[in-house]
This record gives structure tokens, sequence and C-alpha cells, in this order.
């Protein structure tokens, strides 16, 4: 039987709405299992929710409604994120499923029997917030010194673990694994935090102080302590969660995905519980970082928290996958910003992966209507080869290093470097020049052929992140997969790509996000003018620019149209297509002087006809009456890149 993967995310708190951060971690968990799952390995992928505790019990006293009720409505806001954001969870479990709470129960009766609960009185300052003890020395100022807000004292009967039993344990663990906590900074963290006498951990609450919780078996006037319940989640979804999976294919857990809040109580509480419960500990607790909205904490209270549907409404999944991913290094913090998010949707996306998609299928469409590529060894040159070893390394070695490291943004960035080389092969092949002279038409199969085979290794190795993206790439290249089985199994070759496979030309994958967006629940108002000047009547929103799509063009071939001094005929490459463009310069140049230049041109023009020629765009040029230059780079810039 293959390698079992089992990976987990945080139960999220059912006091709200779910948002970026949940979203965060939920997306990378499952970009993990969908990678594992494609490699050829069993996966037992969990989330769900935690119901229990002081702020569910709060949030559904202001809502007014029973905590039950609470949870049970805000459960498919939950549910129906993860639908559209394609989260491939095999269990979803909720901590007032009855079976996790008699695990619970099990697991605290067991540790009450074998003396590791006990009873005690303890007084110390409380956080409701944190719903946690702190010691004199910890608070701050009257303050927790977690959340920053007022502490009480409280004087209270509790049942405590004996946790500080397992320190010097726990300590030697992390040290003589040192994949067990990461990145190593998070490790190195909790052995400082190791460093201090470990205090035993309270269990429990008196009912008269909170009433929603698990009851302890043994002592009906209290309910378990929110933390020890939760979990216990990570095994009780194993023991009942269809498809049924049992404890002893699955655990120990091979990878706990955490945010950095939460890795004390996992690496900390969890692994003590369960040495007490003599069950193994967990492969990996892997921590990651902290997502902070335009350079500020996200909060209600502010306005800035990022709506998640609203993004993928506006967005689509894949693009907000992608960008989470893409933007900081997994394990870091990492600021959310919508400029660097169109950004990305628009260099990476749309012109990146995008448009190699969409000259190729043209192409290939154009060349070879019905049928696919075939490549001839006689037109194999040194760019080909180079192509396939850049691939084949990807798939082969990049992915599988950096997926086994958790590095999303590496993998993403290879993956990247691939459809970079890929659309620079195409430049460089000019296909469309090929296309033109039957010499060429086994140069021409070659390049096509690889140019797909490149993107067919380019969908499997971004199907993980965009699956959407994945599915449609293989529709329009017209391969027959099915992700849902293990197309990485076994290497794959180079060249074994469908050979008869019809291309089918789609929609494009990313379209161009033009307008500045913010779809957080924080939309800026439109700012209110009191007076609007004149010379504000002439000035135009950046709105009204970007309709104008201006983009990097190549001159193939100029011509004169007859009887005309000024107008020239001209060919130009647009990157995805060609086009033919009439243009008022022949004044000022002559064919010969144009012919190879890179120029910028509109590209969103309504054809028009001069002097009885189709003009499909126009050619930029300074000057009034008279042409006095072309508009043209100072850098080498990528044939149909935006001009903005
Ligand atoms: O802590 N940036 O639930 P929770 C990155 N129920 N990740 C974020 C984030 C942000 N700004 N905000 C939230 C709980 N997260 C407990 C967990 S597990 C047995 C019990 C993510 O709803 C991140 O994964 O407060 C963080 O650890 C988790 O949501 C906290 O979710």
């Amino acid at each position: 039987m293959s390698k079992p993967f089992y990976i987990t995310t945080p139960i999220y708190y059912v006091n709200d709405v779910p948002h970026i951060g949940h979203a965060y971690t939920t997306i990378a968990a499952d970009v993990l299992a969908r990678w594992h799952r494609l490699i050829g390995e069993e996966v037992f992928f969990l989330t769900g929710l935690d119901e229990h505790g002081q702020k569910v019990q709060q949030a559904a006293a202001k809502a007014g409604v029973s905590p039950q009720e609470h949870c049970d409505g805000l459960t498919p806001q939950f549910q129906t994120l993860w639908q559209k954001l394609g989260i491939s969870n095999d269990g979803f479990i909720r901590t007032t499923d009855a079976r996790h709470q008699a695990v619970v129960q099990r697991f605290l009766q067991e540790l009450y029997d074998k003396q590791f609960i006990y009873r005690a009185e303890y007084t110390g300052w409380y956080c409701t917030f944190d719903e946690r003890f702190w010691t004199e020395k910890d608070v701050d100022n009257g303050r927790c010194p977690d959340c920053q807000r007022p502490v009480e004292q409280l004087s209270e009967s509790n049942y405590f673990f004996r946790m500080s039993q397992f320190q010097q344990r726990l300590f030697d663990h992390i040290e003589a694994n040192p994949s067990f906590i990461r990145p190593e900074s998070r490790r190195n963290e909790v052995l400082g935090f190791l460093q201090k006498p470990l205090e035993d951990l309270s269990i429990s609450r008196p009912k008269s102080r909170l009433s929603w919780g698990i009851e302890l078996p043994f002592d009906a006037d209290y309910v378990t302590y929110v933390w020890f319940d939760a979990l216990v989640n990570y095994i009780s979804g194993l023991e009942y969660l269809p498809p049924r999976p049992s404890l002893d294919r699955w655990w120990p857990a091979t990878v706990h995905l955490v945010g950095k809040d939460i890795l004390t109580t996992h690496a900390v509480y969890w692994s003590t519980m369960l040495m007490a419960l003599e069950i193994p500990l967990p492969h990996t607790i892997f921590a990651h970082g902290w997502w902070t909205m335009d350079g500020e904490k996200m909060s209600k209270s502010r306005g800035n928290v990022v709506d998640p549907y609203a993004v993928i409404d506006r967005f689509g999944a894949d693009a907000f996958r992608y960008f989470l991913l893409r933007e900081i290094p997994f394990g870091q913090d990492g600021d959310f910003s919508h400029e660097s998010f169109i950004g990305r949707i628009n260099g990476e996306l749309a012109n990146g992966l995008g448009n190699l998609l969409s000259r190729t299928v043209t192409m290939i469409q154009r060349c070879c209507p019905g049928t696919a590529p075939t490549p001839d060894p006689s037109a194999v040159t040194g760019l080909e080869t180079d192509l396939q070893a850049a691939a084949e390394s990807l798939i082969q070695k990049t992915l599988p290093h950096h997926f086994q490291r958790i590095e999303f943004n590496r993998t993403l960035e290879a993956i990247w470097g691939l459809v970079q080389l890929g659309n620079q092969y195409i430049d460089k092949t000019a296909p469309w020049v090929l296309a033109k002279n039957p010499d060429d038409a086994k140069r021409l199969q070659t390049v096509l052929f690889h140019a797909a085979e490149t993107l067919r290794f380019l969908c499997l190795a971004a199907y993980p992140f965009m699956p959407n993206t994945a599915r449609e790439m293989a529709r329009q290249l017209g391969l027959p997969y099915d992700f849902s089985q293990a197309l990485l199994k076994d290497p794959i070759a180079w060249g074994a790509g469908e050979s008869g496979a019809t291309v089918v030309k789609g929609k494009a994958l990313f379209p161009r996000v033009d307008a500045p967006a913010t779809p957080s629940s924080a939309q800026p108002q439109p700012k209110s003018s009191a007076s609007t000047s004149k010379a504000e009547d002439t000035l135009i929103g950046i709105q009204d620019f970007q309709r104008v799509e201006l983009k990097v063009a190549k001159i193939l071939t100029a011509e004169r149209i007859p009887k005309s001094s000024k107008l020239l005929k001209l060919q130009v490459d647009l990157g995805t297509e060609q086009r033919q463009i009439v243009a008022g310069i022949g004044k000022k140049y002559g064919p010969e002087d144009i012919v190879g230049k890179t120029i910028v041109v509109v590209a969103n023009l309504k054809p028009a006809k001069l002097m009885g020629v189709e003009s499909q765009g126009m050619v930029l040029a300074a000057g009034d009456e008279e042409v006095q230059g072309l508009v043209t780079l100072q850098e080498e810039t990528e044939i149909g890149t935006r001009v903005k």
C-alpha cells in the first residue's frame, strides 16, 4: 500500500464568518493534499470547526441564539467557502459531533485514571478573550500579555493536567527531531519557551462560569477547557469520519498546519497530552506566518478584514490561491495589498501562463487543424532540448524537493520559470513566421509540439495550486487527464503527450484586471468633492486610460500603399497573433527603415479601412500633423507586453 499522508488544518472558531487567514491555511493544506495524491500517496485531509468555549458562547449570546443554533448557522459559511475555493478535504469535523465528544471524554477519563489529572485551587489572572490564566509575572500592567485586553483576578477550583512532567521529554524530542516543529525559527521559539519551567495546564472550567463545553466525565460541575477538546479532533476525526480511516492507518499525522498564533498549544499542550496518552507524536507541526492588510492587523473594528467570498467573486478562486502562496514565503508574515494582487494576476497569470496557452493553442489550431503537431527529429535544435530539460527537471526534481520542504513560493517561482521559458521559446522561434514558408513545415510542427509539451508539464505542475486552471488547460490542449488519478505516480516522459489530441481554443485563463479594486468588506467610499474645477473636466480617470489596450509589437513587414505618400501597410507581431495595421508614417519612414523595429500599438481599436486597406490597430507615434518619431522601447521587451 502507498505511503499515507495525513494533513490537518486548525479547526476554526465559529464565533464569526471565515476570513482570509482561515482561507490561507486551508488552501495551503489543500495544495499539499493535491500534490501528495498526484504522486500516488494515500491522503486524508481533515479540517473543521471548533465550536465550544467562551468565544462561541459569547458570540451566540450577542446574537440572541443558543450556542448550538449559532454554530449550525455559521457552519455553512465555512463549508461553502471551502467548496468555492476548491478545497478537497476528506473529512470535516465539528467538535459538537457526539462522537468527537465521546473521544474527548474517553481521553479525559484515561488521564484521570492514570492520575495525570488532579484537582486544585488556583488563583491567577484570567483573560476571558484567550480563555486562560496568567501568572503575576506574565501580566503586563493589568493586561493580557497576548491580546492586551484587561485581565481579572480569579480564584477557582479546577482540574489540572500534569503537563510539567513532560517538559524534559518534549524538549528532548524536539532536539532529536529537527523536522518536528517547522520552520526552524519557530522550533527555536518553542525550545526557548521550554527553557522556563513548564506549568501544569488547567483543563476544566466550572459550569457556573462557562457552560458551553464537553462535560468532564468525572465531575458534572465542569466542562472541558476548549483547547483540550479541540486538539483531540486530530485523532477523533480518524475514528469516525467517513470514509472510515482508522487510527492505525493514518496516525501519526504527517503535518499539522497551523498559524504561528497557535504554535504553543500544538507544540506543547498537544504533544504532552499525546505523551501522557502514550500515542506517538505527529511528524511535523508547521507554523506559518500572519497576514496583515495594507500593513495593518486585520480587524473588524478597523474595517480592513479581507472577505474571501468577495475576492473569489471578483478574481476567481485560482488567482486567490495563487496569490496567497506566491506572495510570501510560507512561514513568514505578509501583507495583502490589492496592487500587488492585481499586478500578479496581470503579469504572471494573464500575460504569463494565460498568454502562453492562448498563443500556443491559436497557432496549433491555425497550422494543424484537427490534429496534433508532430515533431521531426531533424528539426530539433538546442532550443528544444533546453526546454525539455527544464520541464523534466521541474517535475522530477524541483517540485518534489520544494513540496517536501513546504516551500510554496519557491515551487511557484520554479513553475513560472518554465512559463517564462515557454514564452521566450515562442518569441524566438516565431511560429507565425515559420507558418508562411512551406519549407519550414517540419520546423513549425516541431516548435508547436514542444510548446504544447511544455504546457502539458505546466498543467500537471500547476494542478495542486490551481485545479480549475489545470483542468481548463488540459481541456484546451485536448489532454484526457483525470486529475483525481495519481498522474505523477510514475515519471512522465517528454514526448509522451497525447499525440493526436485535438486542441480546442477556449476563453482566456485569466482575464486581465484593469480597474484597481478593493474587494474587501472595506470598500472605500468615493470621495465627495464640493466643486469640480474646469481643469478637472478635461482630466480622465485611470479607468478611462486603462480601456486603451497598448501593446508592444514588432514590425514584420512594411510596404507602401499605392497612390499614398503617407500610408504604409504593416504586418505586426503581437505575441499571440499577427495583425495588419495601416500607419500614416510614410513621409517620415520608408519600409526599409522600420522592419524589425519594436513599437507600441493600440490593440483594441475598431478595425477601419484606409484607402481601401483594412487596418486592425494603430501605431503610436509622436507629432501632430507631421510624424516626428515612432514610440519605441528603451529596453528589450517581450512582444505582446502590455504598455501602461
Ligand atoms: O485558533 N494570517 O481558531 P481561529 C494567517 N480554534 N493566518 C490566520 C490569520 C491571519 N491574519 N487569521 C487566522 C483557533 N489565521 C482554534 C484552533 S486547532 C485544534 C484550534 C488562521 O478561528 C491560522 O491558521 O482563531 C490560525 O492559526 C487560525 O486561522 C486561527 O483560527
